[in-house]
């Protein structure tokens, strides 16, 4: 099997454009080329003049369309885009909709402004977080080891840390833009070792290659930096970002990345946290250190992207007041407003570690003078690993349609105050393994989010349904069906063996798939559920815990602190109880526990039926992937299911009132 290309791989699509590298040239201002095949053309049934092999296609753009200048229209057989971009994106919503058979007129621009994908990818080619092989952008080529991840030598060897696969890149690039994508960062945000200098030459120069792709489909390409990287890689004896020379070695350093990438898109940044350098270390705040960057940038329109994800990794199990939930909102909500224009706070969904479950992280809402991306998790670290089926959709669209000091209509975009300095951002499960997701069924959730930065308000089973037409087009209906029968329920059926009511955390430490219930209980991260004899969850009442749901507007935070008013699967996360305690589905809490962990194995043990009937409808590969899959997770959720159930029968005392096999 060659490398797929996700919903650009299936036969219908690659008959016609047969690997054709087709690209926008976006050098002129008010028109863009499309290079396609006549027959490509004549396929798509474009009213457009070809001439012999090589089409090229003058199509118009039209500023008048939108003020949105990536928006496109699509009538009487003419694609018509505000910019180039509109254009682009335009072709692949006819592609798309030719495909799936819609009608071929549609007038759209997308939502979210920015719609960027973070790499956690190494320059040693791991990927941190990463479950479909090796990095598509770096790789161990030398003959030295030529990282050292836990230090921050460098060891200087010379470019070969770049794969240079680039036909995998150019596939890569033309499947973000057929899903919107804008923008990319490329390393991750633990930026060590030789990672710390992609920033500069030599190393810039081939970032520049890999940009220039991603520039041919509309991308910005990002890189992640080390707040440290003005002592590491510039020698000086500070990196206090209110330091003259420090102020200047960025500016410097800045100024030169736009000499070799003109259209470069700015910098990620984690500072202050889980033990990486930031401003805090100079006595400096999160603002100071931010808009020291942005300044640098400005010249160049350059973004600084700041992530919220701050905690004391060094929690002391001990001091129950303490409450991991509490801080990004109480490290950045002093600030806002106090950011420059081309600073975004990229915050994660949810007050934790993209849980499975988890209220949205409060300082949506809140923030209203800060620019803001609102950051979720392709890769399914918490979520199964692209072994277990998860199709996460359902849930990030419930993040981004949670109300926290209402009106805003969009609450990432309404609330910051340069909505093209905001949008959503996910951590990406691609590598170089042949369906680029480990999981040939995980490919919808990247598509899926693509299309929800678009136009959130698609729900998540049209674009399910979208994602499985255009993958699988060679199906009937009936095997469709059966498909999204299983990925639209798989998000709740992980819920349901991984985390009882919202509990979380009980996962394996560090690698986060498995069960360890008493994994992180008496650790430094500030993730505990707190079970003893009499009951399980984290208090975080204003009346008795740890006040967490203050921060919520009022009404909200009344819901969340009272035991009446607030959601059976919110529970947990807000109350301890006791395992006697009713919840509002009318039965005790742990006999809920224990349904729950049965229920979530009889549904996997039902995928594995579903999927063994769909045998023969389905391409081999995908078939035998998925059923691969299917049988780890089964023994993955029974792992849970019988290690969870165990436990609290242990620590409760209290029979299954079905008498099912639990183990004591
Ligand atoms: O979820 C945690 C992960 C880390 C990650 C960190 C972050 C890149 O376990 O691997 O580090 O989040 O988001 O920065």
């Amino acid at each position: 099997m060659g490398v797929d290309e996700m919903w650009l791989n299936s036969s219908k699509i690659k008959d016609i454009l047969k690997n054709e590298v087709f690209y926008c040239n976006f050098d002129e201002e008010d028109s863009v080329t499309l290079r396609l095949r006549s027959e490509i053309v004549n396929w798509l049934g474009l009213k457009l003049t070809t001439k012999q092999e090589l089409a090229t296609i003058k199509l118009e753009i039209d500023n008048k369309l939108d003020k949105n200048l990536e928006a496109y229209q699509i009538k009487e057989q003419q694609i018509r885009g505000t910019s180039s971009k509109g254009v682009l994106y335009g072709f692949y919503a006819y592609l798309r909709r030719k495909l799936i058979k819609l009608p071929l007129e549609e007038t759209s621009a997308p939502q979210q402004a920015l719609r960027m994908i973070n790499h956690w990818d190494q320059v040693d080619g791991t990927v941190e977080r990463g479950y479909a092989g090796e990095s598509i952008f770096f790789g161990r080529f030398g003959s030295n080891d030529n990282t050292d991840k836990g230090s921050f030598e460098v060891k200087d060897i010379g470019t070969d840390i770049f794969r240079n696969d680039f036909t995998r890149l150019e596939m890569y690039g033309r499947f973000l833009a057929s899903i919107g994508i804008n923008a990319i960062s490329l390393n991750n945000v633990n930026v060590r070792g030789l990672g710390t200098s992609l920033i500069i030459s030599p190393y810039i120069e081939k970032v520049s290659e890999i940009a220039k792709i991603f520039s041919s489909f509309g991308i910005k390409t990002f890189l992640a930096v080390n707040w440290s990287a003005p002592k590491i890689i510039g020698k000086l004896s500070s990196s206090d970002p209110l330091e003259c020379e420090v102020r200047l070695w960025w500016s410097k350093v800045i100024s030169h990345i736009y000499q070799v990438i003109p259209d470069f898109g700015g910098f990620v940044v984690k500072a202050d946290s889980e033990g990486e350098p930031g401003p805090y270390q100079y006595g400096r705040n999160h603002a100071e250190g931010a808009n020291m960057l942005a300044e640098a940038f400005q010249a160049y329109q350059g973004l600084v992207i700041w992530r919220t994800f701050v905690y004391n990794s060094q929690t002391d199990w001990r001091n129950r007041k303490n409450d991991r939930a509490k801080a990004a909102y109480e490290n950045f909500m002093p600030l806002d407003g106090k950011f420059a224009e081309n600073v975004i706070l990229q915050i994660k969904f949810g007050p934790i570690d993209f849980g499975v479950r988890e209220p949205l992280m409060p300082l949506f809402g809140a923030l209203k003078k800060t620019n803001q991306l609102m950051e979720f998790q392709i890769t399914a670290e918490y979520l199964g690993q692209q072994i277990d089926l998860n199709y996460s959709v359902p849930q990030w669209l419930s993040m981004i349609h949670f109300s926290n000091y209402g009106q805003a209509k969009d609450t990432v975009r309404d609330n910051s105050p340069l909505p093209s300095n905001s949008g959503f951002v996910a951590i990406n499960n691609v590598g170089m393994d042949e369906n680029w997701c480990g999981n040939k069924l995980a490919q919808a959730n990247f598509y899926g989010f693509g299309r929800m930065c678009w136009d959130n308000n698609l729900n998540a089973e049209q674009i399910l349904d979208e994602w499985l037409k255009l993958t699988f087009t060679e199906i009937d209906a009936i095997t469709q069906k059966k498909i999204f029968t299983m990925l639209i329920s798989s998000n709740r059926t992980y819920e349901l063996y991984n985390a009882p009511l919202s509990v979380g955390s009980m996962m394996v430490p560090h690698y986060h798939y498995g069960p360890a219930v008493n994994g992180y209980e008496y650790d430094r991260w500030g993730a505990y559920h707190f079970a003893d004899c009499n009951g399980v969850g984290v208090d975080r009442t204003v009346a008795t815990g740890t006040g967490y749901t203050s921060l919520y507007e009022p009404s909200i935070a009344k819901k969340f602190e009272s035991l009446e008013e607030i959601a059976d699967e919110d529970l947990l996360f807000f109350h301890h109880v006791n395992y006697n305690y009713i919840l509002h589905n009318g039965k005790t809490l742990i006999q809920t526990i224990y349904d729950q962990h049965f229920e979530g194995v009889s549904c996997v043990k039902n995928y594995i039926k579903v999927w063994q009937s769909v045998s023969g409808e389905v391409d081999e590969d995908t078939y035998n992937n998925v059923a691969e899959r299917l049988n780890l997770q089964l023994c993955n959720a029974q792992n849970w299911c019988d290690q969870v159930n165990t436990y609290f029968y242990r620590m409760s005392g209290i029979d299954d009132n079905r008498g099912r096999q639990i183990y004591k």
